[in-house]
């Protein structure tokens, strides 16, 4: 795994809580992104060389809407930058850990994207990202 290439953050308003992270971080998000399958708004801003991602639902099924009711907003996930995400989904695999998608789909932010068990990794969603070429 080479970095922590983004922190992914539920939010029940994404143009609110923009705001927020507009004020807080003192700069603008670098884009925000519909990721129709997973039912999710996404907007990203710029911290170093790591990112960080608000999650809005879409949609009542979404897995944001399921989290914000049973957990509140907050942290949702860390995203670990890797470069070949298939090759690291196996040796995942082979230590014991599950993998919620053991194929790679397409996430926010020209990535390919799996999310491990966070009852593997002490009660932290991990996902895996690697950038699509
Ligand atoms: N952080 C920590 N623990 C979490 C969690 C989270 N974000 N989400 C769920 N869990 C825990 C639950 O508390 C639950 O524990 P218990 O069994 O002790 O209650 C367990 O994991 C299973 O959770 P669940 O609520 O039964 O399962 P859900 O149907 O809510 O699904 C999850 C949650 C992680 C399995 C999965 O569906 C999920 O959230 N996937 C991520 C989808 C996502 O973020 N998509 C946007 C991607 C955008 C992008 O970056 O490209």
């Amino acid at each position: 795994m080479k970095k922590i290439e983004h922190i992914g953050i539920a939010v029940s308003d994404l143009e609110a809580a923009n705001k927020t992270y507009e004020a807080l971080m003192g700069r603008q998000n670098y884009k925000t992104e519909a990721v129709l399958a997973e039912g999710v708004n996404t907007s990203f801003f710029e911290i170093g060389e790591s990112k960080i991602e608000l999650l809005a639902a879409t949609s009542a099924d979404s897995a944001i809407a399921k989290s914000i009711l049973k957990r509140g907003e907050g942290m949702h996930h860390i995203a670990f930058a890797v470069d070949d995400i298939q090759s690291e989904i196996l040796r995942l695999k082979n230590k014991g850990f599950r993998l919620l998608n053991e194929e790679p789909k397409k996430g926010a932010d020209n990535k390919l994207i799996a999310f491990m068990h966070p009852k593997d990794t002490n009660g932290v969603l991990i996902e895996l990202c690697q950038e699509i070429q």
